[in-house]
C-alpha cells in the first residue's frame, strides 16, 4: 500500500473522550471512529487488523476441525422465548419490532438460533461430534459502553457451539477449545490466561474466562504467579485426541487462577505468600459447557445407539475479535505509539523515503516496495512529500514493528536503515539484506497460515 492514496486519517491531539492509552492510540491512529455510544466504524487501517485478526481465528478454528458459517445479526424473539431467555436478559437486549409487528431483537449470542438449526438437521447420534461458529457482530445495550472497541455495544464475536451426545464427549469439545485458544492468542502476541469463572447469562457453571493482565482491565483477577511461566508455544496437538487436550488442560489450569467472581481467600491463602497475585485482566475470551440447558427445552435430540432420543450436550465459546484490538495496543505500546506484534500487524513493515521526487530514492524505494511483495510480505510505502519527522511520526504512531529508512545520503553507499520498533534499534544494510532479514523475521509468522475451512 502507498500512503499517498490510503486512507489514513491521523489525528495529532489527544482525544478528550479516550480514558484509556488503546482507546486513545486507536483514535489517533485513525482506525476508528465513534458514531454513536459504544458503535464504531472501523476505518481501513482498524479493518485491516480486525481481519487479520479474524484470519487468525478463522485459521485455529480450521485446525480444530471446528466449521465456519454465517447466521444473522437478527434474531426472532420466539426462538427466545423457548428458551426462557428472552424476560431473563434484560436492557442488555435490544429489542425491535418489523412492520408486521412481529418481535425482533439484535442477537447478544447465538445459543437458541444454533440450536434451531441443529434440531433442523441432525437426527443421529452417528453426525456428532459437531462444532459450528460464526465470526459476526452483536449487540448489548451495555449501560456503560466505554474504553473504545473494549466495552463496545456493538461488537464482533466468534462464537462457536458444539453438539455431542455424551457429556465425556462435550468435556472433550471444550478442553479441545481451550487448546486453540491457548494457540490462537499467542499467535497474536498475547498472554491469555485461563481462569476459572461464573456462567452468567449464558449459563452452566463449568466455564474459563481468557484473560490479558492489563491495568486497565475491567476484572479483578487472583492467581499463582507460576501460571504466567506457562506458554503453550509451538506444540504439535492431535485435536482428535481426548489424552492430550486434557493434558493441556490440565497443565494450564493446575495453579490456582480465577476471577473475583469465583474467587476463594481459602483456598487463595495456600499459595505461597511470594506467589499470589491480585491484578486486573482484559477478558478476551470464554469458554462454556451447558449440558442440556438449551437443547433439552429446544428439544434438540438425536437418535443415540440404542433407538432411544437423547437431548444433545452442548457448549458455547466466544472469542472478543473486536475487543483484543484494544487488548493488543494495552499490552503493546509506548508513548510515542502502538507496538503491533508481527503476528497482527496491518502492514509487515514501513518504507520512508526521506526525499520524495529525488529519481534515484524513489527507484530505491519502489525496489524495496516490490521486493518485499515477492517475499510474500505487505509494505507501507510512505511516498508523501513530507518532512522525516513527520513520517517517522507517523509509522512510530501507528506501529509497524520495522522501518525501512531509504535517503540519498545512505543509497550513496547502498545502504538503507532498518529499524526495529519495540526496541528502537538501527542497523544499516543494504536494500537486500533488509528484505532478506525481514523475510526470516516473517517466516515463522507465514508459517502459521493454515487453509481455512
Ligand atoms: N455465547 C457465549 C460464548 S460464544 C458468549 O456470548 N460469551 S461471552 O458473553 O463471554 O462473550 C464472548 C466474548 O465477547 C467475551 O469474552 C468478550 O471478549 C467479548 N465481549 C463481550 N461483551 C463485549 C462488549 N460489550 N464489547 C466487546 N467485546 C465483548
Amino acid at each position: 500500500m502507498r500512503l499517498s492514496r490510503y486512507f489514513l486519517p491521523v489525528l495529532k491531539e489527544d482525544p478528550k473522550e479516550a480514558q484509556i492509552v488503546s482507546h486513545r492510540l486507536m483514535l489517533r491512529a485513525g482506525m476508528i471512529k465513534q458514531q454513536a455510544a459504544g458503535i464504531y466504524s472501523w476505518l481501513p487501517l482498524g479493518y485491516r487488523i480486525l481481519r487479520r485478526i479474524e484470519t487468525i481465528v478463522h485459521e485455529e478454528q480450521a485446525r480444530a476441525g471446528h466449521i465456519p458459517m454465517l447466521m444473522p445479526t437478527l434474531q426472532p424473539a420466539d426462538l427466545w422465548r423457548e428458551s426462557g431467555r428472552y424476560d431473563d436478559y434484560g436492557e442488555e437486549m435490544l429489542r425491535l419490532k418489523d412492520r408486521h409487528k412481529r418481535d425482533l431483537l439484535y442477537g447478544p449470542t447465538n445459543e437458541e438460533m444454533i440450536t434451531d438449526i441443529f434440531r433442523a438437521h441432525v437426527n443421529s447420534y452417528k453426525d456428532l461430534p459437531l462444532t459450528l461458529y460464526h465470526i459476526q457482530w452483536k449487540f448489548r445495550d451495555e449501560i456503560r459502553p466505554r474504553f473504545g472497541v473494549m466495552r463496545g455495544r456493538e461488537f464482533l464475536m466468534k462464537d462457536g457451539y458444539n453438539f455431542d451426545l455424551t457429556k465425556e464427549a462435550a468435556l472433550h469439545a471444550y478442553n479441545r477449545h481451550l487448546v486453540s485458544y491457548l494457540r490462537t492468542y499467542e499467535r497474536m502476541g498475547l498472554q491469555a490466561i485461563p481462569m476459572r469463572a461464573d456462567g452468567g447469562p449464558i449459563g452452566g457453571d463449568y466455564t474459563h474466562e481468557f484473560l490479558v493482565l492489563a491495568e486497565t482491565g475491567e476484572s479483578e483477577v487472583f492467581y499463582d504467579s507460576e501460571i504466567t511461566d506457562l506458554t503453550f508455544g509451538d506444540r504439535q496437538i492431535d485435536y482428535d485426541s481426548v489424552e492430550q487436550c486434557q493434558a493441556v488442560l490440565e497443565e494450564f489450569t493446575s495453579r490456582y487462577a480465577r476471577t473475583d467472581e469465583t474467587h476463594d481467600e481459602a483456598v487463595y491463602a495456600q499459595i505461597p505468600q511470594e506467589r499470589r497475585r491480585k491484578a486486573r485482566g482484559i477478558e478476551v475470551g470464554q469458554i462454556f459447557y451447558f449440558g442440556t440447558k438449551y437443547s433439552e427445552p429446544m428439544g434438540a435430540t438425536v437418535v443415540g445407539p440404542d433407538g432411544a432420543r437423547v437431548p444433545v450436550h452442548m457448549g458455547s465459546h466466544g472469542i472478543g475479535v473486536s475487543r483484543l484490538l484494544g487488548a493488543i495496543i494495552e499490552a503493546n505500546h509506548d508513548d510515542r505509539g502502538i507496538i503491533w506484534p508481527e503476528g497482527v500487524t496491518p502492514f509487515h513493515a514501513g518504507i520512508v523515503n526521506l526525499k520524495q521526487g529525488d529519481a534515484s530514492t524513489d527507484s530505491a524505494c519502489e525496489a524495496l516496495y516490490a521486493a518485499l511483495r515477492a517475499q510474500g510480505l505487505d509494505p507501507l510505502y510512505d511516498d508523501r512529500d513530507e518532512r522525516a519527522g513527520a513520517k517517522f511520526a507517523t509509522m512510530d504512531l501507528i506501529g509497524l514493528p520495522w522501518r525501512i529508512t531509504v535517503g540519498p545520503r545512505g543509497l550513496a553507499a547502498n545502504k538503507v536503515e532498518l529499524t526495529e520498533r519495540r526496541s528502537g534499534e538501527s542497523t544499516e544494510v543494504t536494500p537486500e539484506e533488509a528484505v532478506a532479514r525481514l523475510a526470516r523475521v516473517y517466516a515463522p509468522v507465514l508459517a502459521q497460515a493454515y487453509p481455512i475451512a
